[in-house]
């Protein structure tokens, strides 16, 4: 018994160690912050003391005109400018039911759990889907929750293309109460029952001008914010609101067209006092653009009224957050 104990106490610390020797440090220079893999389509949440950061990866080769994108990375950071990279936690494959694509995604903490909402490819039902992921460590391993899409394209019928279930959005409101955002062409929300991985009632669409897709959603001092891709080439724009159900009142232009990708994918934090503006484009200027994205940080700045500023993307970036 205390030899079977002994062996898995040393299987357990020669994983962790090998985790460890896979990860590696990476200190930003500017934008954008990650230059040894191009990454889209960033997600990030707060955990203790540091900003925990989700990509896909981009890999198709210059030659294709298209996303080639077939695993998710995960790096954090205490300070917006030391990030550890961490082995990818999460591959399509992880995901039986999932054909291939690992597009855009969030992952969101409840009760000392992790939840990844991802978009990807469903192998049997015709379009794209939306399946979540969970673990007990921001880091992974991340497991498939529910072993089929938690959303898939015959759910909604609105649009007729194949790839409205995209970009998932996740908000666990102050009463405990969790909503899932998503969508292209027509953004949609539901909400999620308590254990993250049910929708718990029927589908809405929201109506806001001019939806491309990469709906987030965020909460502040009272007010909810939905910024969104619009048009394409894709620019950011946002809507407010004083309640998560509408209605939306339509604020404008947050980000410009980046000019070096059409998809600009954001997520929006708070972090050690400061807000941030994560977002992709693609500048990195040997194969950057469309389909070799990465991701880029700047300063999000809120007016007294609670609007927001337009971001000024920038190539120096962000400081280093005390
Ligand atoms: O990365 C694939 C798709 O491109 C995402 O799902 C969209 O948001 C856009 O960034």
């Amino acid at each position: 018994m205390l030899y079977k104990f002994t062996l898995l106490s040393l299987i357990v610390v020669l994983c962790n160690l090998h985790a460890k020797a896979q990860e590696s440090i990476i200190i930003a220079k500017g934008n954008p912050v990650i230059t040894d893999k191009y990454t889209a389509d960033p997600a990030a949440f707060v955990y203790g003391d540091s900003v925990y950061l989700y990509t896909g990866h981009d890999v198709a080769p210059k030659s294709k005109n298209n996303y080639e994108m077939h695993e998710w990375l995960c790096y954090s950071s205490a300070d917006m400018i030391t990030w550890k990279a961490h082995p990818s936690p999460l591959n399509v494959k992880d995901f039986k039911w999932a054909k291939d694509d690992a597009w855009a995604s969030q992952v969101v903490e409840r009760d000392g759990k992790f939840y990844w909402y991802v978009a990807t490819e469903h192998a049997t039902i015709r379009g794209k889907s939306i399946g979540v992921a969970v673990a007990d460590n921001p880091r992974g391993p991340f497991k498939d929750a529910l072993g089929k899409a938690l959303i898939t394209n015959d759910m909604t019928t609105d649009v007729k293309i194949t790839w409205d279930d995209i970009d998932p959005s996740v908000i666990i409101d102050n009463d405990g109460q969790a909503y899932l955002f998503w969508g292209n062409q027509k953004c949609y929300y539901a909400k999620l029952k308590k254990n993250m991985i049910e929708l718990d009632g029927s589908i809405k669409t929201i109506n806001i001008p001019d939806f491309t897709e990469a709906p987030w959603i965020h909460k502040r001092k009272n007010w909810y914010y939905l910024s969104y891709a619009s048009g394409f080439p894709e620019k950011i724009v946002y809507a407010m609101s004083k309640n998560i159900n509408g209605p939306w009142e339509y604020k404008g232009i947050l980000n410009k067209i980046a000019g070096n990708s059409n998809t600009n994918h954001q997520a929006i934090i708070d972090f050690k006092g400061k807000s941030y503006f994560i977002y992709h484009n693609g500048s990195i200027n040997t194969d950057g653009g469309s389909y070799r994205r990465s991701v880029c940080i700047d300063y999000l700045h809120y007016n007294n009224d609670g609007t927001i500023k337009r971001i000024v993307m920038t190539s120096e970036g962000v400081k280093k957050a005390n």
